[in-house]
This record gives C-alpha cells, structure tokens and sequence, in this order.
C-alpha cells in the first residue's frame, strides 16, 4: 500500500498527495507555508510540532486493513509532514523525501530506460556529474552537457531518444543562470520532463515548477535543513503519472531518510524564508566588496549587473541567494593560504547551513569532473567557493581579509 493518508493539512485536504497550500489558498506567504506546510496539530496532545514517529510498522485491524501506515520505509507520519510541506512550498502536488539529494537525483533518473538520453546543463554538483558518468552511462543511459546559458544549444543537443532534460539554475560551482521557462519550453516540445535542481536558489528565492519545469530536485543538506546536521533530498512535483511512478521507486528503491531527519529538516524549513533573507543581504555585500579587490580577477554572483545571467536571474528569481564563486588571483599555494588562514569560515565541503563554509571546487566538490571538463567551465585552482552564513557582515569581510592577507604572503 502506498498511497498512504498524510497528517490533514490546514488547507483541510487529508492524503498523502496533498494539494499545494499555495494552490488552495493563493494568499498564503511562503513565510507561512514554511511554518505551516503540510502540518497540524497532533490530535491526541495538541502538540504542535509533527511527533517524531520512529516505529517501523504498523499494526493492522486485519491483513490490509490498516489506517494509512504499514511499514516504515513505504510510509511515516513526520516524513508525510515534510514532504507535504516541501510540496507546498515549492507549489506542487506531490512531494517526496529521500536519504540524500543523490538519492532523489537517482530516482528521478530511474524513470528512464537504457537507450534513452538526457540533456544536462553543464556545470552541476560532481556528485551529479558522477551519478550521469559513472552509475547511468554503464547502464546505457547517456548524458549531453551543454552550456544553456544559449538556449539554442539546448535544442540542437536534443536527439530523438532524448527523455529528459536537466539543470541546475544557479549552477554549483559557477553560479550559472539559466532561463527555466525557455528551456521548459523546449523540453515540452519534445514531450519530456525538465527537472530543476533548485537546491541553489531555494523555493524562497525561485519556484521552477511555476515557470514550466516537471520535476524540482532539491539537496535539502542544504538551505532547507540550514542546520548542516541531517543528510537529505526531496523531489517535487505536479504530475499525478509522475508523481505516482516516483513514489513506487522512492518505495521500491528504499533510500528513505530516517523520521528523526525528517523532523530536523521539517523544523529548519520553517526559519527558511527568515534565513534567506539573511544570506541574501550579506552574500550582497561581500559579492561587491569583492568586485573591488585587488587580488580578486572575477566574481561569480547572479546578483551583480556585470554577471553574464543578471537579466535571468532577475526574471527568474526573486533574489540571488547567498552562494558566491570567485577567482582568486594566483597560484593554488595561495588558493590553499587564503582558505587555511580563514576563522569564521570553514574550509568544508557542502553549503546552505547557517556557519559560513569555504572550499576549493577543483580539489574537493568538484574532484569527480575530468580536468579537461573543470577547465572548460571555469573551475580552474583560483576557483573559491563561499557559502554566505548569518554570521554578521563585518566579521565574514574581516575573515575573508585575512584570507587574502595569507595568499599574499606566499
Ligand atoms: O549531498 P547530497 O545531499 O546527496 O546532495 C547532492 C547535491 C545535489 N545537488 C546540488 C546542487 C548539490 O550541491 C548537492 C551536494 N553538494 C555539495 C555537497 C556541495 O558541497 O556542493
């Protein structure tokens, strides 16, 4: 049994397929939605925090007769809250947790038969790069990379078996913006789902299903734990067909995040919007007081005008979020001086927590891209990644100071 009931949500609706809140009620803010999303009050103690329920089956009145829950990996009551509450933030229909953002990512793929092929934007977090070139192409599923910051390129890369098309728009490493509805529109041309990492950009900041992707994909690792202490992914979606083929694999394939997870991610959404805005103003500041020293040669940030994907990222998003690549001028000595001499940041894989984390693409999230590809894009060795944390402004600039200070002084 897999349709099981979700907790009512205060839209009223009772299923696990629970309509979007933003849908049933077009008033409703993503600030309450975070808060309020696919939950209720537990009926039994009033309390107001989905119960973290940690049995792994379910008794039954009689063989099948049960009240919406049998076995823990085919459902549970805090993993329905949170993915109700996904679901309506990102405005769609079905919501779906997973074990990890690879996890979701490789059940989205196993839609997908040997023989089919899949556009995929160029620059993509190396563990995607890796689940494309290492685990579907030896299962005879390929994958073109292309650069779709041109859209036309995305059409002459579409071949007559291609079945899906994928991005990730702000792109990890190279914060790359690409036009969501321009390639969605492609992508429907064909008849083929376009699935959207939206990990970057939040649905705070960029809801992807609105604008005409079929499939959101998110490492919610990231923004939407914000607490860098629980490992996980969440597919979104509107499409029942989907929908219902996701939740049979997300099922039959078993990479479920345990319901303690579920709960740490469903209460780190609900300062989301609140966190957001935060990382938003200082990944600001520093992107343009970066702009202007001396030892930077180029700044990656959607949010600054001279950016090559400004104009998208302003059609697209409602803000640039809180993630900035940039190069440091120099060598890879200097790029490891700047991020050991750093205090407030930490030298670490991983983004979207509320610390500040800084870290080398070439060397450490990106190892897995060949070096002939990490040159095309960019991620070259002055290539730094910075995760914009809440800490306040002028200590992150101070840090960051330092950090030059140390790769002047090689
Ligand atoms: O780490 P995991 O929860 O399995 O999520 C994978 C993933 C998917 N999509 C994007 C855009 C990602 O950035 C990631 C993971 N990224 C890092 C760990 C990183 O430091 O970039």
């Amino acid at each position: 049994m897999l349709m099981n009931p979700s907790y009512v949500d205060i839209a009223g609706g009772v299923g696990r397929v629970v309509m979007s809140l933003m849908s049933a009620k077009p008033g409703l803010s993503i600030d309450t939605l975070a808060i309020h999303g696919g939950q209720h009050h537990e009926p039994i103690t009033g309390a107001v925090m989905p119960p973290i329920v940690l049995s792994t089956t379910f008794a039954q009145d009689g063989p099948g007769n049960h009240k919406g829950f049998d076995y823990g990996r085919s459902g549970n009551p805090t993993r329905n809250a949170l993915e109700a509450c996904i679901a309506s933030l990102e405005g769609g229909k079905h919501g779906l947790a997973y074990s990890s953002g690879c996890g979701a990512m490789t059940n989205i793929l196993h839609l997908l038969r040997p023989g089919d092929h899949v556009v995929c934007g160029d620059d993509v977090y190396g563990g995607t790069f890796r689940i494309f070139d290492k685990v579907m192409k030896p299962m005879g599923i390929e994958a073109t990379f292309v650069d779709m910051t041109d859209v036309s390129r995305v059409e002459k890369a579409m071949r007559a078996n291609t079945k899906m098309v994928w991005m990730e728009t702000p792109s990890n490493p190279m914060l790359k913006v690409f036009d969501i509805a321009a390639v969605a529109e492609l992508a429907k041309k064909q008849g083929v789902p376009l699935v959207v990492d939206n990990t970057f950009a939040t649905p705070v900041l960029q809801r992807p299903l609105d604008l005409g992707a079929t499939i959101v994909v998110h490492s919610t690792t990231k923004y939407l734990n914000g607490h860098s202490d629980a490992v996980g992914g969440a597919i979104v979606t509107r499409d029942d067909a989907l929908g219902e083929r996701l939740r049979f694999l997300q099922n039959a394939m078993g990479a479920v995040p345990s319901p303690f997870d579920c709960y740490l991610v469903l209460r780190g959404l609900k300062t989301l919007p609140v966190r957001m805005r935060q990382h938003v103003a200082s990944a600001r500041t520093l992107a343009a007081k970066l702009v202007g020293h001396p030892q930077v040669e180029r700044v990656h940030y959607p949010g600054l005008e001279s950016h090559p994907g400004y104009a998208v990222a302003q059609k697209q998003m409602s803000a640039p979020g809180g993630m900035i690549s940039f190069d440091l001028r120099g060598s890879l000595d200097q790029s490891r001086a700047f991020l050991k001499a750093l205090r407030i940041f930490a030298c670490a894989e991983s983004l979207g927590g509320v610390e500040s984390l800084a870290e080398h693409p070439a060397i450490m999230t990106h190892a897995s891209v060949p070096p002939e590809n990490r040159k095309a894009l960019g991620i070259v060795d002055g290539l730094i990644r910075l995760s914009v944390g809440l800490e306040a402004e002028a200590d992150l600039w101070a840090d960051l100071e330092a950090g030059f200070h140390a790769a002047k002084a090689v």
